[in-house]
């Protein structure tokens, strides 16, 4: 449990990559009530220094005793790390919010949207988890929905920046991406294949190409970030019936990620009733003016808190169905940023 105090000692785990930097930066722009800000990583960062509210602090390297006095730790130093460091940080007395996929699917560890389930922080065990950044954005759109009509089934379509990815697949899109003027002096068929040596992190080329594959693959030919989907969007919203299919699919964007969400509802909602409702939901912002070109598009989502929805239509093929295109920042709203609206209701709470 967390105590009531006017100032709390954070640690960040995973200081010195892509979560960690905006977990940095927006602590700092909510002015997050932070005492004290322990930043950690691996040996590999010992000696870097970063900046919080202009001032610089040393990256110490992540250890079992890393969480003396700490109230709060801020982990997306990937799931291994959260499962063999977590429980040393609970047993130090801090609570832990995880943005990793190790405690998502336990039943005794709530999974908290704050815009959908903020009630589930209370009985935690000292760890709660931040689900997967798809997710987060496509119940922050759905929910509302699903308490007006009732969602019996969807089929989400992912489009998933390269910085969901991690720290060193931003620069690999970038590098691969300055071999554009050789297209342009050759432009023949194969002429914008990268060279080998720049596919390092993707299995494939991410520049000028899409990649069906986010994860593994599991036995049953889905990959885990599809299943991560399934699972985490009906453990949030309590909801086992509903039916859920997924596709996701890695894309050439810098920042945010896209998904085209088709859903089937018990009771009928016209696309006039849905834009009614998600122009009244909390953290939603509705982009929705065909006659004037306007939707939800990447560009325009990084560096934003909201999820953007749009294309909002009825789908013609089936009785009771719409389509949705929701669009947000994966690296805030889809991990940082929820995490850290965690974090402010347990000190709601304390
Ligand atoms: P990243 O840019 O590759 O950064 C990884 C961070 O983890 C770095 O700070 C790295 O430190 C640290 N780290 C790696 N191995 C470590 C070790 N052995 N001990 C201590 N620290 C270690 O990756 P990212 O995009 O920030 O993602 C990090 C994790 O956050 C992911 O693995 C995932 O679990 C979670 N995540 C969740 C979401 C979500 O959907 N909610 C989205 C993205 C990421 P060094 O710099 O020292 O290597
Ligand atoms: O690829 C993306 O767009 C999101 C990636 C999330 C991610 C990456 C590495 C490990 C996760 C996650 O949050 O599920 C994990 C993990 O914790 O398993």
């Amino acid at each position: 449990m967390l105590k009531k105090k006017d100032l709390y000692n954070v640690a960040v785990m995973g200081a010195t990559g892509a979560v960690g930097g905006q977990f940095i930066s927006i602590l700092e722009e909510r002015t997050f009530p932070v005492k004290e800000i322990k930043l950690l990583a691996s040996e590999r960062s010992k000696g870097k220094a970063l900046k919080f509210k202009n001032e610089s602090y040393p990256v110490e390297m992540l250890g079992h005793k890393s969480f003396r006095g700490i109230d709060i730790v801020l982990a997306s130093a990937g799931a291994s790390r959260s499962l063999e460091f977590l429980p040393s940080a609970v047993k130090a007395g801090a609570v832990c919010v995880d943005n990793s996929s190790a405690f998502r699917t336990d039943k005794d560890v709530p999974l908290v949207v704050p815009e959908v389930n903020p009630s589930r922080i209370e009985n935690h065990k000292g760890i709660i988890a931040n689900p997967n950044c798809s997710t987060i954005q496509a119940v922050v759109a759905l929910w509302p929905l699903h308490k007006a009509a009732r969602i019996k089934r969807m089929v989400v379509s992912t489009y998933q920046s390269v910085s969901g990815a991690g720290q060193k697949n931003i620069l690999e899109l970038e590098k691969q991406s300055e071999t554009v003027n050789k297209v342009v002096d050759s432009w023949m068929i194969g002429s914008h294949a990268v060279d080998k040596f720049l596919i390092k992190e993707f299995p494939y080329q991410i520049a000028f190409n899409l990649i069906p594959q986010i994860d593994i693959f599991l036995d049953n030919a889905y990959t885990k970030e599809e299943m991560k989907l399934v699972n985490e969007t009906r453990k949030i919203m309590e909801d086992d019936s509903i039916g859920i299919t997924a596709t996701c699919v890695r894309v050439p964007v810098f920042f945010a990620h896209s998904e085209s969400i088709n859903i089937e509802t018990e009771k009928k909602l016209t696309p006039q009733e849905a834009i009614k409702i998600l122009s009244k939901s909390p953290g939603v912002v509705v982009v929705d003016d065909p006659a004037n070109h306007r939707y939800p598009m990447p560009l325009d989502a990084e560096g934003r808190n909201e999820v953007f929805v749009g294309r909002i239509r009825e789908d013609e093929s089936v009785e009771n169905g719409l389509n949705l295109w929701v669009v947000s920042d994966n690296l805030r709203k889809g991990a940082a940023l929820n995490a850290i609206q965690i974090a402010e209701l347990l000190i709601k709470h304390a």
